[in-house]
């Protein structure tokens, strides 16, 4: 029987809560699916920044490096600066192990309503993939001057041939891999002179490989309108750093909560750990009052067992969620229901 070795990082707030939930789903895909996962805690979180001040010990990455995969809750706690928090920990691990593609599906499920009138199940289906690791993210920059009138800040963007050729590459092979018919350049290459048309150049030239695959391209600006004028001509969305992350937020809440957006920060060539976490936060207005909607966590974990070879328990799980929200099961209050965290997990598990 394969045994996956799998570090976990609840982390904080709300990560704490769904994270239980995505675990006893996952154990019940073992049992019926014959795989074990050897489950190893880590408790880094902004409660260790308060205490030891840092979030991840020095040798964090070291250690996770030992490990098949990477279950990762939430990160963030009022009191830590935001930006501490996730340059302390998600964003090491994201550079460290080279998870260049983060892929966050985005979809409307049975059962569920939209923001939207008149949109379906069969509008709103379609794949982000965010480019994770440079672009716009960069620790490149500085302040000078401070506390004076001259004061100035520089942040500077970092768009390197290998990080958008193989993000591009990536983007092209995913819509080849499930049937999708084209894929949408997310850019501003009207504003941002530099950068951004290199970003499109090095699209156009990767769509040039895979001529059976459509394209099309819009600015930031307009493309986040037609994320909820016209959902239904998405497939496959590749967008920088911060675009991807933009989209990857907007994108579930068009389709009706980010309660269940699920993602994967993915080394594509496995020399590393890939990391699977929820696009959501901490959300600390709930956190504590186990009512946060564990979906996302479920649904990351999902991704996490198709990545470990898994498939079918990958596609029960998503079955097992599908059939919960479709046929009336336990639900959280952003889906309008009154169920508890554990309510949706303990049905999960026994659909599975
Ligand atoms: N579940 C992941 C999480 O807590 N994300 C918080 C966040 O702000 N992430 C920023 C990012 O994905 O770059």
């Amino acid at each position: 029987m394969a045994t996956h070795k799998i570090a976990v990082i609840a982390g904080d707030g709300i990560g704490k809560e769904v994270m239980p939930e995505a675990i006893r789903v996952a154990e019940a895909a073992g049992r019926r699916f014959g795989f074990a996962c050897a489950w190893t805690e880590f408790p880094w979180d902004c409660s260790s920044y308060d205490r030891l001040g840092y979030v991840m010990p020095k040798d964090g990455i070291e250690r996770l490096s030992e490990f098949d995969a990477i279950f990762l809750g939430a990160v963030g706690w009022p009191g830590v600066p935001d930006h501490v928090s996730l340059w302390d920990m998600l964003i090491p691990i994201r550079r460290e192990f080279d998870q260049y593609a983060n892929l966050r599906p985005v979809r409307l499920l049975e059962g569920m309503t939209g923001p939207l009138r008149d949109r379906g199940p069969e509008d709103i289906n379609f794949l982000v993939v965010r480019e994770n690791v440079e672009g716009e993210y960069s620790s490149i920059g500085g302040r000078m001057y401070e506390g004076t009138d001259a004061e100035l800040a520089v942040q500077q963007a970092v768009f390197t041939r290998r990080g958008c050729d193989r993000i591009m590459r990536f983007a092209f092979d995913l819509a080849r891999r499930e049937g999708r018919k084209k894929v949408t350049c997310a850019t501003k290459s009207n504003g941002i002179i530099h950068s951004m048309p290199y970003w499109d150049e090095r699209f156009e030239a990767m769509a040039a490989q895979f001529p059976e695959i459509g394209t099309d391209k819009y600015h930031i600006d307009i493309l986040t309108a037609n994320f909820v004028l016209h959902p239904d001509w998405f497939d496959v969305v590749v967008g920088t750093n911060l675009f991807g992350d933009i989209l990857s937020d907007l994108g579930p809440a068009v389709a009706g909560s980010i309660g269940i957006a699920p993602s994967g920060n993915i080394n594509p060539e496995r020399r590393h750990p890939s990391m699977f976490e929820p696009v959501h936060g901490s959300a600390p207005d709930i956190a504590g009052k186990g009512v946060a909607n564990p979906v996302a966590q479920i649904w990351s974990g999902a991704m996490m067992l198709e990545h470990l070879g898994e498939a079918e328990a990958a596609q029960a799980i998503v079955r097992a969620f599908e059939s919960v929200i479709r046929d009336g099961g336990p639900r959280t209050r952003d889906l309008g229901g009154n169920a508890g965290t554990k309510d949706v997990g303990e049905a999960v598990a026994a659909a599975v």
